[in-house]
């Protein structure tokens, strides 16, 4: 059976959530809750080790209860004593905990002061005022949950988050390129333009005609595949095991000659592949997924660039492909050149376990210094953020002493730079006094909780924080969270002037759960002579691997090089900050 380290990692997240909900043992919570922290981040697959329990319990964080329950997970599919957690609450109450505001606390109080067993019975007693007057749920929070449920209705939740569906698709190209007689394979689609969610995966295999009944056959029969929609010798469809996340995956293969047409036809989008479409009419021509042709005759078919260049233009990189002007920037060999993840030289928001980081210090560093990093800015939750542990200002200041000690032992190897992830309160003020931000070498400042204030508030609250004086990012400006939580809706314009006059970064964060700036906020940022920073706001190990999230968020907005901090040499990054600090 193939799972990923998520799934497993959900399952012991779920079990904490039933045993909260149940008021059971705390350390037990905790411990499941280590568990799934610990699982999520795991480097090594666990279900590549196998129900292994003695392998299993080798890795580090991992001890022998987790360990078996991996283990049993592993050979059967499933673990007992979360089925037996399962059993004893209303198989409506998990999904409850899916809708954005609704801890395990909430989950509970609704359950047992309102008999509120699903969303459906949630809905029902919203609309009908079936909650006032119970203790604990004040108007406010009921207002929220109103907002969460029409938020988790309306929002495509069928869609998938970039990073899972990137995920998935590299798992079966890997598959499908040990095909014998498969030339190449690659995926198309949104996930090839890099959209934030991803409706479903598009693949490609180029593969001479003689091989394509035997792909088609050995696809449907991959191990993530559970049902098959659709099979032919060329096209299929399939849906993965929920497990893994239930996707509809679609395959073409096609002859070598006609892969490039094939690819820029199921690239998409569709815009765009219109409009090349009037192009080639235009000029005489006529484009499909075959190739480009003029009087039946082939012109161009095997490469995207060749097309690209028959039709007299330069080639489109993926991310800008939305009819969003490219083709006339193509046509005056004007595109941007799009900053990538290798153009990326600093961190400049990540955790360490002095708040809710798994890593020291020292091990942060040395995770910046193994990409190539010349600078890292280690920036830990300030005092409020009092789930992620924050820092009160005595931990602070002995945090900016730890820190700095560090950077003396790794001198010459990385600029290393005490900061912090400075919560922007609810008016816009911040969460340390100016005095002591001065002290720091960095502020990111981040919204962190009041996320369902209104428009106007938002405005001001974000304007506030981009003028203080010793601000030089705003993280994750609007909070908002992927399929989950709208975050807040400020006026954009109003803050990419604001920031562009002072000279202060927005933050494109790179969590595949974020990305936020997202695409269309940062193009607009962009246009408005802001500067953007990509950070992946790493916490433990495997964050870093997220770069390439913000990265393909920041090539849909057109970012060069010259866009993003992150980019900058260590001399001139040094220059950006200090100029934002005044
Ligand atoms: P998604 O899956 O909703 O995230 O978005 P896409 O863009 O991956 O859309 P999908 O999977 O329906 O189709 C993949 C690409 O195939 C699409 O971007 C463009 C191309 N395509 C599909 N149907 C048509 C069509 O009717 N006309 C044209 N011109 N292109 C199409
Ligand atoms: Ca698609
Ligand atoms: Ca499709
Ligand atoms: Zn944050």
């Amino acid at each position: 059976m193939s799972v990923t380290n998520q799934q497993i990692a959900a399952i012991f997240q779920q079990m904490a959530d039933i045993l909260s909900i149940l008021d059971g043992d705390h350390f037990r919570i905790l411990s499941f809750q280590k568990s799934a922290r610990i699982i999520e981040e795991l480097v090594d697959d666990l279900a590549s080790i196998g129900p292994d329990e003695k392998m299993l319990a080798g890795i580090q964080g991992i001890g022998k209860g987790t360990a078996q329950r991996i283990a049993e997970f592993l050979r059967t599919g499933q673990i007992k004593d979360h089925q037996d957690l399962l059993a004893q609450i209303p198989p409506g109450l998990p999904a409850l905990l899916g809708i954005s505001g609704m801890g395990p606390k909430t989950v509970a109080l609704l359950w047992r002061e309102a008999g509120v067993d699903s969303i459906d019975t949630l809905k029902s007693k919203l609309e009908s005022d079936g909650l006032t007057g119970i203790k604990g749920l004040g108007p406010k929070k009921i207002e929220n949950l109103k907002q969460s449920l029409t938020f988790a209705a309306s929002s495509e939740t069928k869609r998938r988050r970039l990073g899972d569906a990137l995920m998935l698709a590299n798992w079966f190209l890997t598959e499908l390129r040990k095909m014998p007689g498969v030339k190449d394979a690659n995926y198309a689609g949104s996930l090839r333009r890099g959209k934030e969610t991803i409706g479903d995966i598009d693949l490609l295999v180029a593969a001479d005609d003689k091989h394509a009944q035997a792909i088609s056959d050995a696809f449907v029969k991959l191990d993530l595949v559970e049902t098959i929609l659709a099979q032919g010798k060329t096209k299929s469809s399939v849906r993965v095991a929920p497990t893994a996340g239930g996707m509809q995956v679609d395959l073409r293969v096609l002859e070598p000659e006609s892969y490039g047409a094939a690819l820029l036809y199921f690239t998409g989008s569709k815009e765009h592949n219109v409009r090349l479409r009037e192009l080639a009419i235009k000029q005489g021509m006529k484009l499909n997924e075959y190739a480009l042709t003029r009087d039946d005759k082939p012109v161009a078919s095997k490469t995207e660039t060749d097309i690209y260049r028959a039709l007299g233009l330069d080639y489109i990189p993926p991310e800008l492909r939305e009819d969003h002007g490219e083709i006339a920037l193509a046509t005056e060999g004007k595109l941007p050149e799009l900053v990538r993840v290798e153009d990326i030289a600093a961190e400049l928001h990540c955790h360490t376990d002095a708040s809710d980081g798994s890593l020291t210090i020292l091990e942060m560093a040395m995770l910046a210094i193994e990409r190539g990093f010349h600078t890292i800015a280690i920036t830990d939750h300030s005092k409020s953020q009092t789930v992620a542990n924050g820092l009160s200002e005595e931990r602070l200041e002995q945090h900016i002493l730890a820190v700095r000690e560090v950077a003396k032992q790794l001198k010459g190897r990385i600029n290393l730079l005490v900061g912090s992830e400075v919560d922007i309160l609810a008016d816009g003020k911040l969460d340390y006094s100016n005095s002591l931000l001065k002290e720091l070498d960095i502020v990111v400042a981040s919204p962190h909780h009041a996320l369902n204030q209104d428009p106007a508030k938002a405005t001001k609250r974000l304007l506030k924080a981009i003028e203080n004086p010793y601000v030089s990012i705003i993280g994750h400006p609007t909070g908002r969270i992927i399929n989950r939580r709208p975050g807040l809706s400020p006026d954009m314009k109003q803050l990419f002037h604001a920031a562009a006059q002072r000279g202060v970064a927005l933050e494109i964060n790179a969590n595949h759960y974020r990305l936020d700036l997202r695409d269309t906020h940062a193009r607009a940022a962009i246009e408005a002579g802001v500067k953007l920073a990509i950070d992946t706001d790493a916490h433990g190990v495997s964050d870093f691997d997220q770069l390439i999230y913000g990265v393909l968020t920041a090539r849909r907005a057109g970012a060069t090089k010259a866009d993003v901090v992150n980019c900058m040499s260590a001399d001139a990054l040094k220059k950006w900050i200090a100029s934002t600090r005044k």
